[in-house]
Formats: structure tokens, C-alpha cells, sequence
């Protein structure tokens, strides 16, 4: 395969029942587009069958990869995926494709993106959020009040599992990405502003899916821990490109 255009990284521990469907959309439509793209799907440590399907996809789909680490976390999966990617643009996407898989060509109208980093939200004008529990939503949107307040102001929805990275971008902000678990995405940000890149968000039309990997309170307990330690980090001058 030449040098792909955009790289599509999978997170996925114990996907082996979502990853199926989610697979056999994206080999439907990254065979519709007029530019080459690789498929990473990051793994760690599942105990049911994600490495298997994977590699069984592998088989019909040339441009699909597998990594599998030792380390638990969708934050460290991501790093890897985004570091290991070759693609002029690296995608991340969720295993359950919560996010139409087509809805990407919104991220790159015209094989261009809106800016170095292009995030989904379920929150910007036009957006749309389908068969949400309240619940969920309610904690998601105290988590988003949170953020703004304490890191990104400004930012209505950090937490959507689909982002563009142009490669520029990828190469500088994911060495000094830290986090191991889900406030990654918060982290990331926050560095991204810190380099100065510009970040634009992308209305998108999302399904709520059943099946989280999310433990509610622990998880979102941590998250706002998380917070904190990302300003402390902050602080520090931990997110600045390193002095060469
Ligand atoms: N590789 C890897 N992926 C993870 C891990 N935790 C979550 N993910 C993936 O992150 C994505 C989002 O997870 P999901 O459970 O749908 O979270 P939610 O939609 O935010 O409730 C899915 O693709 C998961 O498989 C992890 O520890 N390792
Ligand atoms: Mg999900």
C-alpha cells in the first residue's frame, strides 16, 4: 500500500459482538473513497474474541492492521494507534460506530479538513443525539461544565469518540499525552491548545449505544480526578513541544 491518506484507529477491549458490524461498514465505505485509507484497530488485554475477528478481517480487508498491548486504557490505545498511523490524517473512531461511519466525510469535506484538529459534537448547532438516557446525559453534561471550567473553555463536547488529527498535529501532541484511561480526550485537547493548533468541531448525529465499556460512577469519578492532574500538568509546562 502506498502512504494512506487517512487512518482510521479502532479502540476496542472486548468488542468482539460491536466490532463485527462496525468493520464490515467501514470496509464498505473506505471502499467509496477516492483516496487510500489504513484501518488500525488497537487492542488490550480483551478476553473475548477482538483479536481474532480482527484478524479474520484481515483477510478480506488489505488495509486493516492489528495491535494488541500489553497496557490497559483507551487513552494509551489511542497514543499507540495515532503514533503508529501513516495517513496524511488519523482518525479515531469508536468500536461501536456510534457516529454514522459516513459521517467522516464531514471531517474532510473535499479531501480537506477544517483544521489541524477536527473534533465530533453532539452539542454544536445541527448536532443530534439519539436514544440517549437521561442519566447519561446528565452526567455527561456536569463532566462538560467541568471541563470548561477547570481546562477548556469553550469547548461544548469533549468526550465524543470521533476525532481528526492531521499527521503535523498527531506527531506533536500524542508523545505528550500522558493520561492511560478515559479523560485522555481532555488531555489531548488541552495539548493540542497549548501547541496552538486550531480545533473545530463538527456537528454530527449520534446513536446512543448499549454495551459501554464505562464503569458510570468509578469511571466518572476518576475523570474529574483527571482533571485536576491535567491543569497541575499544565502547570508544570508538561504539555509544551519538547526543547530540541
Ligand atoms: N483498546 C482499548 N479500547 C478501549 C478501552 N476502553 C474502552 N475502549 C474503547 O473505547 C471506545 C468507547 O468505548 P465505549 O464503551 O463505547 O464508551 P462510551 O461510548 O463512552 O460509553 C470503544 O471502542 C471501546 O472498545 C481500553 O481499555 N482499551
Ligand atoms: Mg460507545
Amino acid at each position: 500500500m502506498s502512504t494512506p491518506f487517512l487512518s482510521l484507529i479502532i479502540p476496542a477491549h472486548n468488542e468482539a459482538e460491536r466490532l463485527p458490524a462496525s468493520l464490515e461498514a467501514v470496509n464498505r465505505y473506505i471502499s467509496s473513497l477516492p483516496f487510500e485509507t489504513e484501518v488500525i484497530v488497537v487492542e488490550n488485554n480483551s478476553s473475548d474474541a477482538t483479536a481474532e475477528i480482527t484478524r479474520e478481517w484481515m483477510k478480506t480487508m488489505p488495509h486493516l492492521r492489528l495491535i494488541s498491548l500489553a497496557q490497559p486504557g483507551k487513552g494509551n490505545a489511542i497514543r499507540t494507534g495515532m503514533l503508529a498511523a501513516l495517513g496524511a490524517f488519523r482518525f479515531m473512531a469508536d468500536a461501536d460506530f456510534s457516529m454514522p461511519v459516513e459521517e467522516i466525510g464531514k471531517f474532510l469535506p473535499d479531501g480537506k479538513p477544517l483544521a489541524s484538529v477536527v473534533i465530533a459534537s453532539r452539542e454544536a448547532p445541527g448536532a443530534k443525539r439519539i436514544g440517549e438516557p437521561f442519566y447519561r446525559h446528565l452526567i455527561g453534561r456536569v463532566y462538560n461544565l467541568l471541563v470548561r471550567l477547570l481546562v477548556l473553555p469553550g469547548l461544548q463536547d469533549t468526550q465524543c469518540g470521533f476525532k481528526c488529527f492531521s499527521a503535523e498535529a498527531a506527531q506533536a501532541i500524542f508523545p505528550l499525552q500522558r493520561l492511560e484511561g478515559w479523560s485522555f480526550d481532555v488531555e489531548v485537547l488541552t495539548i493540542a491548545r497549548q501547541l496552538g493548533f486550531e480545533i473545530a468541531e463538527v456537528p454530527i448525529t449520534w446513536h446512543y449505544q448499549s454495551g459501554s465499556r464505562m464503569h458510570l460512577i468509578q469511571d466518572s469519578l476518576q475523570m474529574a480526578k483527571d482533571l485536576f492532574t491535567i491543569r497541575q500538568q499544565r502547570k508544570k509546562g508538561l504539555y509544551h513541544a519538547p526543547k530540541v
